[in-house]
């Protein structure tokens, strides 16, 4: 019901540290010879960067990721492009049409530069792109080609001139994955310069926040990842921009009794299935819809890859909420804020303005969130963990700055002079005062 979802799946901890694993826990025993908090680790991993540079980086990665970096972190563009070769040639077009897709999405939105005269003289803005950016690509459990294209690709409509892609490389093979190789390739083919560096983790973060012999300095850093990334970030900002904070993947799913329940149950299994952490919700004020849909996640997860990650994520941190009415359901979902808000409605269009919070809408049961994960349009980095109040997906603006204009006129100038120094005067500031004031006489002597 309700009343039980507000006080469990719905009910969101202040932002804290997470209990890290028993694994997690031992590993950082076994690297600093003592017991330390996230945070403490990634302070020290930060420091040793921002003080020995790539020697910093070259060692954890060597302890942390067990992988040996020859002289250099960046992989070569010959290499990158020799992925887009040898990678399945219809992921590698797939790819190309989500590029295309994203690309051309971002490049409608509307941020322009504008100027009024309407208070004397001209006042405006001018927009111009943020130089240089670092792209924070996770590696974990799976390589996710899509969150190249889905990061990049508005800081290209942007106009930005550096892009750094950093990534874990994998233990096993050393390198980031191919197919994220590829997926940086197929930008490449527009013409834009990718540097990719294979490094990950906090020290990824640090090597972008400071710079290193190999790895340049950057003016924002953006993307997911784990914990220690995103303390890192938090760790930075300041020296470096950021774009938020994200924690594990969340969606709300609201539907009525005119949804499909395979349907549902799929969208919700896909959502679960990212990360054990995963947080998907149906919110429903059928009962009916409720039960099928509850049959068919047993039926459908059987069939899964990922099968144990989604079936804890469904039963540890997602749920089915049967309200007493579509009204009840926007109330919740507005609250919980989630990254994803899906509406499988009668008349989802009519429904929009009830929507106050969310990273993304999907309207219908042709948008499924899926599409927008990969290929729909809008980026699939989107806020999370209740911040969707506050903050906006990955989009052209995280990628610009705008540059407030001030061009007064003379007379408007001689207008609001005295206003200004009167001000001025009730702040103690009299060299403030003077200098407005000798504008109010054109003839004073100079
Ligand atoms: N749903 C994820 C994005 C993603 N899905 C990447 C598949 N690959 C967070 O929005
Ligand atoms: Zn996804």
């Amino acid at each position: 019901t309700s009343e039980q979802a507000e006080e469990t799946i719905l009910k969101r901890p202040v932002f804290q540290e997470p209990k890290l694993s028993t694994r997690v826990e031992q590993k950082i025993k076994q690297v600093f010879g003592e017991e330390l908090t996230a945070l403490q680790v990634v302070q020290r991993i930060l420091e040793s960067v921002r003080t020995c540079g790539d020697k910093a980086c070259r060692q954890w990665t060597k302890t942390i990721d067990g992988v040996e970096v020859g002289d250099c972190f960046q992989v070569s563009k010959e290499r990158i492009l020799s992925c887009v070769k040898t990678v399945d040639s219809q992921v590698v077009d797939s790819l190309r049409v989500a590029r295309d897709r994203v690309l051309s999405f971002h490049q409608k939105q509307p941020i322009t530069c504008w100027f009024t005269s309407h208070l004397g003289g001209q006042l405006g803005q001018m927009v111009r792109p943020i130089e240089k950016v670092g792209f924070y690509v996770p590696g974990g459990s799976a390589p996710l080609p899509s969150s190249v294209i889905m990061s990049v690709c508005p800081a290209i409509a942007a106009g930005c001139q550096t892009l750094v892609v950093v990534s874990p490389p994998d233990k096993q093979t050393g390198s980031i994955a191919d197919v994220t190789l590829a997926a940086c390739g197929v930008l490449m083919e527009l013409g834009v310069d990718i540097r990719v560096f294979s490094i990950g983790g906090a020290q990824a973060i640090g090597a972008l926040a400071y710079g290193t012999e190999s790895i340049p300095k950057v003016d924002k850093i953006v993307g997911p990842g784990n914990i220690f990334v995103s303390l890192a970030k938090k760790e930075v900002f300041g020296i470096v921009g950021i774009d938020g904070i994200y924690g594990p993947t969340e969606a709300v799913i609201i539907a009525d009794s005119s949804a499909r329940a395979d349907y549902v149950a799929a969208d919700l299994l896909a959502q679960a299935e990212h990360d054990e952490m995963a947080v998907p919700i149906l919110l429903t004020c059928s009962r009916e819809l409720a039960e099928r849909v509850s049959k068919l996640l047993v039926q459908q997860l059987s069939s899964l890859s990922r099968s144990s990650t989604a079936l804890h994520s469904l039963q540890h941190h997602g749920g089915i909420v049967v309200t007493s009415s579509l009204e009840e359901c926007f109330r919740l979902s507005n609250q919980f804020a989630a990254e994803h808000v899906s509406l499988i409605i009668k008349d989802p269009w009519e429904s929009l303005d009830r929507i106050t919070n969310g990273g993304g809408v999907f309207v219908g049961d042709t948008s499924c969130e899926v599409l927008g994960d990969y290929i729909a349009g809008p980026s699939h980095v989107m806020p999370t963990g209740g911040s969707a109040r506050y903050s906006s997906p990955l989009n052209v603006l995280s990628f610009v700055k705008i540059i407030s204009l001030v061009g007064l006129d003379r007379n408007t100038c001689v207008n609001i002079a005295e206003k200004a120094a009167t001000i001025a005067k009730s702040e103690g500031l009299t060299a403030h005062a003077k200098a407005a004031q000798k504008r109010l006489s054109e003839d004073d002597a100079h």
